[in-house]
């Protein structure tokens, strides 16, 4: 093999040349990358020994897309279009060998080599649109080509992977190898194509899938598909229209117009940052990559109910064994129902097959002893939300548990300290917060409590890849990050409804800045009795009123909206009229409040909330409280979570508007704004 560079080898199996791409870990097609294949792809044209090319990865995947650091870099060197050109004028036929995955940039490669072949297992697509992008390198032009408009259209808007399975049905592949042969069944297939004296098959020239198409069919995907702000998807389905109006030559420069339009847009920014901020949010600053990770195979859950049933999935979907310990048989029974019927209705919308339900299912074990406990090497508790329930549960757990078991709390709120305080293993004890429902929820709050050891912290961490979730470490404070930050919505919410603002212009507002819920309709869906005490309420909120109303909320069919049968919410006179009353029975005129006024005072004190989080040491980046808030609360991708939005309006916007509406800024806001650095960035 010679090597042209670090990340590109050429080399010769008998009369095919072989280019070897190797950039751990994604193969991303970065600079040096490009390079490197321009060279090759002249060196294995001037081979007059060869009569086809193979181009194929090493390591764990093919190319994983362009590499989306170098997106805010001047580009210098070759550009995957040079890459893409002189594959077109190759006049030797180029296989590509897929395995892993072909994503974005790599897929467009893919797609200029002449023939395709993949492993079962690999995955192709276009996830640009996640990126806030559309895809830029011929996507749009050469996919539905391949495939067709309609498919292509599905592709490039919704952004996930199709299997290998499907690429060949499409005719994205032309043959599928052996698992563990690709580079000999690819070599194969290249040697039969020279044997059948088959030539280049370049993709730009078949135009027969996207010759003939009726606009019809982009105006139904249009009314069909609702992308709410997100502006990528409709300009990726512009781009497939051009493929069908324009010649190739235009329809790639319509493209490329489009995806440098994106490329610098705000949206785009905002969910490249979130890109790496997810990534990042895995590394826990000042723990030694060599930190001992436990061994994780048998998990407890302590509590069957809605958050407990829903951990307790999680862990079984991960493949975990799991045992769920509750007070009392009916409570476990309705709990195991609960998660049975959750597998049976993902079996009915076709997520999972019946055997693969019944397996999972089969894992977990429900139980009314405690002691069933004693071998499980973590233990997750999601009792009542109570402190001194908490302190017993683990007062217990302590007892039974084994020596090195990692004991965790599923609290939303509580003081992890106290809870492991009364325990004698307060470094193996942390808070694990899921947020529900917790099986299709992402987010994870890994809670430090102040002796928790860093082994707990990072097994933590690995434990939450493993399961699907992406962790974020939080200090221990009341709320954590992501409730800490809400409970600031909400305070800024319930103070607009008292001086004037309905609860539906305070969620419209919410919803309009394309949160998928407003603060009250999110009430309601938690239940508005949850920390509600019948017994000591006295009318003295909104809530105590509603919950003293019988209106809890959804599950009462009422509670600040009104719920038809199909849960369907309505604005409520009733709920009017108890506000109304509230407010003249505080002495409050109501005032007109418009939509600007809203959203500053919903918004800002959650930007001033997650600077406090950073001044007292409580997240470890700005970075990763946006995480929280994507992941957990639904923030928009497309404006990167409270942190980066106060940066993309400013501090100037940020500090103004809080003092407008007499809240103190935060000093670490006035600190950058006077360093001219960026909230987002703080670590
Ligand atoms: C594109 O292609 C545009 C074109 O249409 C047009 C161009 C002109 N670039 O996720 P992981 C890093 S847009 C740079 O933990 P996994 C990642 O940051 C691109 N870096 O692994 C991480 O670094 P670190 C279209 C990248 O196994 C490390 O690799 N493609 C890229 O869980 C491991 O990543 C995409 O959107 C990249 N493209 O998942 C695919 N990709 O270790 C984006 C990864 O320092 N990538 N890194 O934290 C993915 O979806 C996942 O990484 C993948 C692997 C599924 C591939």
């Amino acid at each position: 093999m010679s090597a042209i560079n670090p990340v590109t080898d050429l080399s010769r199996d008998g009369d095919i040349a072989v280019i070897t791409l190797n950039a751990p870990p994604v193969n991303a097609l970065s600079q040096i990358m490009r390079e490197g294949l321009i060279e090759a792809l002249a060196g294995a044209e001037a081979d007059t020994a060869t009569k086809a090319t193979l181009l194929i990865c090493a390591g764990r995947t093919f190319i994983a897309g362009a590499d989306i650091s170098e997106f805010d870099k001047v580009q210098t060197g070759a550009s995957l279009r040079d890459v893409q050109n002189a594959m077109d004028a190759a006049k030797k036929p180029i296989v590509i060998a897929i395995h892993g995955t072909a994503l974005g940039g790599g897929l467009e490669t893919a797609m200029c080599g002449h023939y395709r072949v993949a492993v079962p297992s690999a995955k192709l697509g276009q996830p640009e649109v996640a990126l806030g992008l559309v895809p830029g390198a011929g996507g749009t032009q050469r996919l539905p080509r391949l495939i067709g408009v309609e498919k292509a259209l599905a592709m490039v808007t919704d952004g996930k992977p199709i299997s290998a399975q499907d690429g060949l049905a499409l005719g994205l592949l032309d043959a599928l190898m052996p698992e563990k042969e690709l580079k000999e069944g690819a070599l194969a297939f290249a040697r039969q194509l020279i044997a059948e004296g088959k030539g280049p098959r370049r993709t730009r020239d078949l135009n027969e899938k996207v010759t003939g198409i009726s606009p019809k069919i982009f105006a139904d995907f249009r009314a069909a598909h609702n992308f709410r702000g997100f502006e990528a998807p409709g300009e990726a389905i512009k781009c497939i229209e051009a493929a069908t109006t324009m010649a190739f030559d235009s329809g790639l420069e319509f493209e490329s117009r489009i995806f440098l339009a994106c490329k610098n847009s705000l949206q785009s920014q905002a969910q490249r940052y979130a890109f790496f901020a997810e990534r990042k949010a895995g590394k826990i600053p000042g723990l030694a990559d060599d930190t001992p990770i436990l061994p994780i195979t048998k998990v407890g859950v302590i509590g069957a109910g809605l958050m407990g049933g829903g951990i307790a999935t999680v862990f079984a979907n991960a493949g975990l064994a799991v045992t769920i310990v509750e007070a009392d048989g009916a409570a476990l029974a309705r709990g195991l129902d609960a998660v049975r019927s959750g597998y049976e209705s993902s079996v009915k919308r076709g997520r999972l097959t019946a055997d693969e339900a019944r397996i999972r299912f089969g894992r977990l074990t429900g139980t009314l002893k405690f002691e069933d406990l004693a071998d499980c090497d973590l233990i997750v508790e999601a009792v009542f939300e109570n402190m001194a329930v908490k302190k017993n549960v683990f007062a217990r757990l302590d007892k039974i548990a084994r020596s090195g078991a990692i004991l965790a709390s599923n609290t939303s709120f509580l003081d992890i300290d106290e809870i492991a305080a009364v325990t004698t293993r307060p470094d193996h004890v942390l808070g694990l917060h899921f947020f529900s429902p917790a099986p299709v929820m992402k987010l994870l709050e890994i809670v430090r409590g102040a002796k928790t050891s860093n082994s707990i912290l990072a097994t933590a961490m690995k434990l939450a890849k493993a399961i699907g979730k992406v962790g974020v470490l939080a200090g221990n404070a009341h709320g954590f990050i992501g409730n800490r930050i809400l409970m600031q919505r909400q305070d800024a919410a319930n103070a607009l409804v008292l001086e004037g603002a309905s609860p539906y212009a305070v969620d419209r507002v919410i919803t309009d800045f394309d949160f998928p819920m407003g603060p009250f309709a999110m009430a309601d869906l938690a239940g508005l009795d949850l920390g509600w005490d019948a017994a000591t309420s006295h009318g003295e909120s909104m809530r105590d009123l509603l919950c003293e109303a019988g209106r809890r909320g959804q599950k009462t069919k009422s509670g600040y909206y009104d719920y038809d049968a199909a849960r369907k919410a309505s604005p409520s006179p009733v709920t009017e009229k108890i506000i109304t009353d509230f407010r003249a029975g505080k002495g409050v005129t109501p005032r007109a409040i418009g939509e600007e006024e809203i959203r500053e005072r919903c918004l800002l004190p959650m930007i001033n909330e997650g600077a406090k989080i950073l001044e007292e040491g409580k997240s470890s980046r700005a970075s990763d409280i946006d995480i929280v808030w994507l992941y957990g609360y639904g923030w928009p991708a497309y404006r990167g979570g409270p942190m980066f939005y106060a940066d993309s309006i400013g501090f100037g916007a940020v500090i103004a508007g809080l003092k407008k509406y007499t809240i103190a800024p935060a000093p670490l806001l006035e600190k950058l704004a006077a360093a001219n650095k960026r909230l987002s960035d703080f670590a």
